[in-house]
């Protein structure tokens, strides 16, 4: 058993789960309702009242919400509450087109430190953790979410955002930091310059947590070995809460939704259609508790399982495994559908020979698509290269079901990320 930092809330029976979601939902419901323009109309439109939601499943009469419908009625048009109860704007990165904002009122950021407080103290965190925030600081959640929930728990925060890396290191010797938070790309960034640095063992780190991007089991064991910790996934996304939506317990085996502050569903991506326990498919999540700016029904484009199998750790919160990669993620090349984190698990496969820094570079030559994969060697290696770059080309056809072109790179020279990893660059958009 676990130590949790709400247990009455992180252990709850089933039947009480469901019991605190109805009610939350209805109230939800009818907040948003009376309350924004949106969904009055959306749920006007396909005949649903606030008293129509009787039972938890009556959720999918609702309609669904949209990254698109955050960019339409950007910035504050969703607001459920005065804008003068707004006490923060957070955004998202925007890599995907127009920024979109989230409105989060003072109960709405209690809320969320809560979340953070319960995964700190789920990876071994106290009073007396110390706990370097790497991610970074501004708009972007990861910073401030973190920061939060340390001071939240009472740990010592030391937020030091993104970057700077040496010294990022130093402080963490110095500190005895236990604790780090940032990106997993980061992370592995930070693995080699402390292996660089020579100082892993003037490290006080025990845990990391890690999220904002996809990232394998092999990268967890590399992460692990080259820092010395425990590796937890976070997962959590600006339009819900940022970081602390699901957290990893010590069984590090799918993470915990807060089911307390909102409802996961998984939909076929395609059709709309809720899916039944257990099934692969696109997350949704409600939020049933935010005040400022709710979310009915968002599509998150994430695809992941949801498993409500008890966890030994005793928290009874539904767990989402490891997201697979995004519905927006997936490139389709030559017909065939390819997630980064598969060529990452290939590259992971052969971490002797090389690193898994790699980019993925797609193009369009004479209506054809080109699929070029560049891979750091690892500064281990002293093999053949032409041999090496055969092995990995056939690995990577044998998973992927196409052929890329492999090019081996001296260590080194692909940029290290200190936010999320850009791992693709899709040419084929400029020229059509
Ligand atoms: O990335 C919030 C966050 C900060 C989560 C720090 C964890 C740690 P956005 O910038 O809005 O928010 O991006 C959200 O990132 O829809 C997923 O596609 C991806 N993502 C977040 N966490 C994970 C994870 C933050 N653990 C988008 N595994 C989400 C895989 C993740 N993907």
């Amino acid at each position: 058993m676990g130590n949790y930092f709400q247990p009455e809330i992180e252990t709850m029976q089933r039947d009480d789960i469901k019991k605190h979601q109805l009610d939350k939902l209805r109230w939800q419901v009818k907040r948003v309702y009376e309350n924004v323009p949106m969904y009055k109309e959306r749920m006007d439109d396909a005949g649903v009242k606030p008293k129509d939601i009787k039972s938890l499943s009556d959720i999918s009469k609702l309609p669904f919400t949209t990254k698109q419908d955050l960019r339409d009625y950007y910035p504050f048009q969703l607001l459920a509450v005065h804008k003068r109860d707004i006490v923060r704007i957070h955004a998202s990165s925007g890599t995907t087109g127009k920024q979109v904002v989230a409105g989060y009122t003072r109960k709405d950021l209690e809320m969320w430190s809560d979340a953070f407080a319960r995964m700190l103290v789920a990876t071994g965190g106290d009073t007396k953790s110390i706990v370097q925030v790497a991610y970074g600081y501004g708009l972007f959640t990861g910073g401030l979410g973190a920061h939060q929930g340390a001071e939240r728990l009472g740990a010592m925060v030391v937020p030091i955002s993104s970057g700077n890396t040496e010294r990022q290191i130093r402080f963490m010797c110095d500190l005895g930091s236990t604790h780090l938070c940032c990106t997993p790309s980061y992370a592995m960034y930070l693995g080699e310059t402390v292996k660089e640095m020579g100082v892993k063992n003037q490290l006080k780190l025990k845990a990391g947590i890690f999220g904002a991007e996809p990232w394998t089991e092999e990268m967890r064991k590399k992460i692990e070995e080259a820092l010395g910790i425990k590796a937890y996934d976070i997962y959590g996304l600006t339009e819900i809460m940022g970081p602390g939506v699901a957290y990893e317990c010590e069984y590090q085996n799918g993470m915990h939704i807060c089911e307390d502050m909102v409802i996961a569903e998984i939909i076929d991506p395609d059709t709309g259609e809720t899916l039944p326990e257990g099934s692969f498919g696109e997350l949704v999540l409600t939020t049933i508790a935010k005040e400022g700016q709710p979310m009915m029904r968002y599509r998150t484009r994430d695809l992941c399982q949801l498993n409500y199998e008890p966890c030994a750790c005793g928290r009874t919160h539904v767990r989402m495994m490891k997201p697979a990669g995004r519905t927006d993620d997936m490139l389709i090349i030559r017909g065939v559908n390819v997630f980064p984190s598969q060529i990452e698990e290939v590259l992971l496969r052969n971490s002797i020979e090389v690193s898994p820094n790699y980019q993925i570079v797609v193009d369009r030559v004479n209506n054809t698509d080109t699929f070029d994969i560049n891979v750091e060697l690892s500064p281990r290696f002293t093999g053949d290269v032409e041999a090496e770059k055969h092995k990995l080309q056939v690995q990577l056809r044998s998973a992927l079901g196409i052929g890329a072109k492999v090019h081996l790179l001296r260590p080194k020279s692909i940029e290290r990320s200190e936010g999320k990893a850009k791992r693709v660059i899709d040419n084929r958009n400029l020229r059509d």
